[in-house]
């Protein structure tokens, strides 16, 4: 019974550690990283501000928008259409990155 629980916890314990795998950008030093992230279409890509000021993720063609993101704020956005999706922060313009979404294998 007892070698049941702790395998069981094992496994309740390990799922977390998929869900870090999710596809995230992260904001700091003015910059994203990655600044090209590629996932399938379908995703959800997290987008994480670790710097002191606020930032926006801005598509360039205009099909999403965070608005203002302050420290420690997270948006989320989920891409169904493949492409490739440059975007950009409103606040800082020099801060470039892009999304780079492949058709989903069926
Ligand atoms: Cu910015």
């Amino acid at each position: 019974m007892r070698l049941l629980t702790a395998l069981f916890l094992a496994a309740a314990l390990s799922a977390p550690a998929a869900a870090s795998s999710a596809p995230t950008v992260t904001i700091q030093d003015d910059a994203f990283s990655p600044s090209t992230l590629t996932i399938a279409a379908g995703q959800t890509v997290t987008f994480v501000n670790r710097d002191d000021d606020a930032h926006t993720v801005t598509a360039t063609n205009g099909s999403f928008d965070s608005k203002g993101l302050d420290t420690h704020d997270t948006w989320r956005h989920r891409f169904d259409i493949a492409g490739t999706y440059a975007y950009f922060c409103q606040l800082h313009p020099f801060m470039k990155g892009t999304i780079v979404v492949k058709a989903a294998t069926p």
